[in-house]
């Protein structure tokens, strides 16, 4: 029998179609039925992105602020040389990163390109370099270095008179968006933060407007408008395609589910809503202040782990300075990081010639205790490099056992797991064994192995903080799946 079902989403998100084939008779590869809810195209590739950086830079660079107040003469405004996108993306490329968003206009409503939404942008900025076009640089210059880019607009504005009426929204927000928008028909996300008003300017008012962010923005139009430029443009936040992880420290739950809400997520969770994390790579604000110091490759490494590696995706504060630039000493701890990626786990990363770390599964026999039947669901194709393909197990397994064997011992620390989510999020728990014989097995890692998702980084030792020990001598590694919410399925392994 054939049913079609329709997942409930929100409003404006597109809604999953699918199909409930008991007897299959139009199935022959056996596929497995996806397990609710499932992401939209968009968010899959949105989660491909991993790890990106955040450029907060604008007003507040040359105020010495976080939260300007909206009064802000446009004169402060005043680089003092030529802010240079191109080296803001080149250098987080060289850390890994595959994208990026561009603060262009924070809550004090400066803008960083030429509205026709307000007098308040950079066209009345001071000095030889206020009028540099920051969201069109941005766009050029990761378009030319082949990264991911979008921006984050600030929908709270405390220099509009207009904030807090409907003409906010339509005549200034909604328009903004759109014009950020026509920057990139191919942007990945647009960042919001929580905006529910507060304290400011707003066009000489001088009060305090509060609003309901849930209703104010017209989101749904928002979504849809800003869709029908930028189809693959994932609207965090208040846009409701991607959620905040629920703190600012860079981690995420050691279990995190892409449904529900903040580190942990939540099983039952009846839309795909999976979580960013926010973090600093500085010691002190989100913006550029002078003496400031970068945090160390090694923290940053371990941030890596507990976000990327937690079906987290990772977003790295690296602000630019007065001059629009990232400083040295970010530049060079963001290399220093690409190169412990690029030798630890195995990542290309821009810029690196040396040979990264070996991927052991890509050389092991790989056996399972079940291969689903019909189609192709062999153990092996964990580690054909194709996310399209994967292992999986029959419909009434909800556990099984992929099993690693190498002629000679090899030197292990970490494990990579992926699930095929376009199937939905399945995996609640499992144990990663090892053995030097080939006969006696050791658990490794205990207490940490529950959620995979898109990607989930083990640390063999646990440690996050001192990942890069001396590792594990294993003939054997014997990953198994012990409980699922459907049979598991499992796309990729790498083995570093
Ligand atoms: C928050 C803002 O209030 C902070 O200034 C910063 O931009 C952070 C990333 O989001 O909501």
């Amino acid at each position: 029998m054939l049913a079609l079902l329709c997942g409930l989403l929100p409003m404006g998100m597109s809604a999953q179609t699918f199909e409930m084939n008991d007897e299959a008779p139009n199935n022959p590869n056996n596929e497995p039925r996806p397990c609710h809810p499932v992401p939209s195209e968009r968010q899959i590739l949105w989660n491909e992105t991993e790890f990106y950086a955040f450029y907060h830079y604008g007003m507040n660079t040359f105020t010495g602020k976080e939260w300007g107040n909206g009064d802000e003469q446009e004169s402060l405004y005043n680089p003092l040389g030529k802010p240079d996108p191109e080296q803001w993306v080149t250098s987080v490329k060289a850390a890994g990163m595959r994208g990026g968003i561009a603060v262009v206009k924070h809550h004090d409503g400066f803008c960083l390109w030429p509205t026709s939404t307000t007098e308040h942008n950079i066209t009345k900025g001071s000095g030889a370099y206020h009028n540099t076009n920051i969201a069109d640089e941005f766009a050029k210059a990761s378009k030319k270095h082949k990264m991911k880019y979008g921006f984050y607009v600030s929908p709270w504005d405390c220099n509009s008179i207009h904030y807090g009426t409907d003409k906010y929204v339509t005549d200034v927000f909604l328009k903004q968006c759109e014009e950020l928008a026509t920057y990139g028909s191919d942007q990945f996300e647009m960042w919001f933060d929580g905006a529910n008003g507060g304290k400011g300017y707003y066009g000489g008012r001088n009060t305090n407007v509060s609003v309901d962010a849930s209703i104010y923005y017209d989101i749904p139009n928002l979504r849809a408008k800003v869709h029908t430029i930028a189809p693959n443009c994932v609207m965090w936040g208040v846009g409701n395609e991607a959620r905040w992880i629920g703190n600012e420290a860079g981690y995420s739950g050691v279990t995190c589910w892409a449904m529900g809400d903040r580190e942990s997520g939540d099983i039952n969770g009846w839309y795909w809503h999976p979580g960013e994390s926010d973090a600093k790579a500085t010691s002190g604000g989100w913006f550029w202040h002078s003496g400031e110091t970068m945090k160390s490759s090694d923290l940053l490494f371990k941030t890596y782990l507990e976000t990327v590696g937690r079906n987290a995706t990772f977003i790295l504060n690296c602000p630019p300075n007065n001059y629009g630039i990232l400083p040295d000493a970010t530049v060079n701890e963001l290399k220093a990081l690409g190169q412990k990626l690029h030798d630890r786990l195995g990542l290309d990363v821009y810029g690196i010639t040396t040979p990264g770390a070996t991927d052991y599964a890509k050389t092991a026999t790989i056996t399972a205790n079940e291969e689903r039947t019909g189609g192709n669901y062999q153990a092996s194709l964990v580690a054909d490099g194709n996310k399209d393909t994967y292992w999986a197990v029959n419909d009434e397994s909800h556990t099984g056992e992929i099993t690693f064997e190498w002629d000679a011992q090899k030197t292990i620390r970490y494990v990579v797991l992926q699930e095929p989510i376009r199937l939905g999020q399945r995996v609640k728990d499992f144990k990663i064994e090892y053995s030097t014989d080939g006969n006696s097995w050791t658990e490794l890692a205990s207490g940490i192995t529950t959620t995979i998702g898109y990607k989930r980084i083990i640390p063999l030792n646990g440690d996050t903080a001192n990942s890069y020990g001396t590792g594990y001598k294993a003939k054997k590694l014997r990953i198994s799946i012990t409980d699922s919410r459907a049979c598991p399925l499992i796309s990729n392994i790498n083995i570093f």
